[in-house]
């Protein structure tokens, strides 16, 4: 008997004898007959005991087994065309790692008992291909900023200030003062550039978002970049090579879990660069003309983002928003200050926005004023201020959601189902 374990997707029906360990996926039993599918993280094997070749001792072990108890079987492999992977094995030995009580997520049950169950939920084949996907963005999106030199930092989770504004700060008790949980690292990987250039970090971010959608959640993944002395344009080339990126990884390294979540892939293989651009104004113009009626300072919110995704069928950039819809840090186009230099990258498919970036306000005066504007107190933001009085250069960065991006690839219905534990308004449980 081999001393080590294999994984249920290296045996071949070449092999010998095998031992693995795992869970019990499925269990048939029969009179003289009992079939097990046993699970581990690689995926899942099916395995075969028969009353006649066990031990009598062997064999009742294997009649009170039951679903997610977790095992040790060893047996010999067998081609079977019929068998996950064409292999069965035929059970010699089987012992229980644990027996365990009745497992209380069966087929069938409803979102609200799954979302309890989080801490089980996790074991299904469905969150289990999900998080393969999810571990790739994270792995690629790394891959990506490592070979093009940017330096992963590590910003503060707990800071003194807003970024995104403050309807979804969460804010806490920090001995006697009050701190907030980061909504995005940028403001200091903006201070990071001026010593390493280009910078990136991965952080949890927090946003006490009241409203409920199919994509929003009050805690996500944040893939930030930050790069001086490259202007909107750069910026956007950038997003556009890194989510390229990203998404061929995973179409190379995920075959098998995007195909179980019956991820038709099609519109994800076209993806190439450059990404199309066009302008906020011309966006409200592509809506009017489709039936929507939008006045020039209207937000695109959701609806108006899947619309116009699904028209133009490829990720692509909106640009050139009203200076006014976007946060203080955003630079103002000089030549008409009625726009600034931010842009939204959206998913096709009706997915919508999975990036914001831009060029950064770098005039000292006018941050200043945008800060005021706000109504937020210069004081609390002096640091950051400060980045435009020594040595201030031109640059620009952006934030891709984790789970936006991985919601998207895997082609989900809510952007929950992304996350171990999801956060949301009415739930920090379990
Ligand atoms: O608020 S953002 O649009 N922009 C920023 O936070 C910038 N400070 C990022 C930067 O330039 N460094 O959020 C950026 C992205 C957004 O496009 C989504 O992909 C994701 O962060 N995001 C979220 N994902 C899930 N749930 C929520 N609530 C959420 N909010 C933003």
């Amino acid at each position: 008997m081999p001393e080590n374990y294999k994984f249920a997707d290296e045996v071949k029906p070449t092999d010998s004898l095998v031992r693995l360990r795992g869970w019990i996926y499925r269990i048939r039993t029969m009179k003289k007959k009992i079939f097990i599918v046993l699970r581990d993280a690689s995926g899942l094997i099916q395995c075969v005991a028969s009353k006649e070749e066990l031990p009598e001792k062997v064999w009742n072990n294997l009649e009170n087994a039951a679903v997610e108890n977790s095992i040790i079987i060893e047996g010999k492999p067998v081609e079977d065309n019929r068998a996950i992977n064409n292999v069965e094995v035929h059970i010699t030995d089987f012992k229980f790692i644990h027996k365990g009580e009745v497992f209380p997520i069966s087929k069938d049950q409803s979102q609200e008992f799954i979302r309890d169950n989080a801490h089980l939920f996790l074991r299904s084949q469905k969150a289990v291909n999900i998080m393969k996907v999810k571990a790739s963005v994270l792995r690629a999106a790394r891959e990506w900023f490592y070979n093009n030199s940017f330096y992963e930092t590590t910003p503060p989770i707990l800071t003194g200030s807003a970024c995104e504004g403050g309807a979804t700060l969460f804010s806490l008790k920090y001995f006697d003062k009050t701190a907030y949980l980061s909504q995005s690292a940028q403001l200091y990987l903006e201070a990071l550039i001026y010593g390493l250039e280009k910078v990136y970090s991965v952080t949890p971010s927090f946003r006490a978002e009241k409203m409920r959608t199919k994509r929003h959640v009050n805690e996500f993944w944040h893939i930030e970049g930050e790069e001086a002395f490259v202007d909107f344009e750069g910026n956007m080339n950038i997003q556009e090579e890194l989510v390229t990126y990203i998404v061929h990884y995973v179409l190379e390294n995920n075959k098998k879990e995007l195909k179980a979540l019956n991820r038709d892939t099609t519109e994800l293989e076209k993806i190439k660069t450059p990404f199309k651009r066009i302008t906020y104004k011309e966006a409200i113009d592509i809506l009017n003309d489709n039936g929507f009626n939008l006045k020039w300072d209207d937000d695109i919110k959701t609806e108006e983002e899947r619309t116009l995704s699904k028209i133009i069928g490829e990720p692509f950039f909106i640009t050139m928003y009203p200076a006014h819809h976007k946060p203080f840090y955003v630079k103002i186009d000089q030549n008409d200050p009625k726009w600034c230099f931010s842009a939204d990258l959206i998913a096709p498919e009706g997915f919508g926005e999975i990036i914001t970036g831009g060029q950064r306000e770098d005039d000292l005066e006018t941050l200043v004023r945008r800060i005021e504007e706000e109504g937020w107190s210069t004081e609390d933001y002096k640091w950051y201020i400060d980045l435009r009085k020594y040595g201030s250069v031109p640059h620009s960065g952006f934030g891709l959601g984790a789970e936006r991006i991985t919601w998207w690839l895997c082609g989900l219905d809510s952007i929950q189902e992304t996350l171990p534990f999801p956060r949301t308004r009415n739930r920090v449980y379990p």
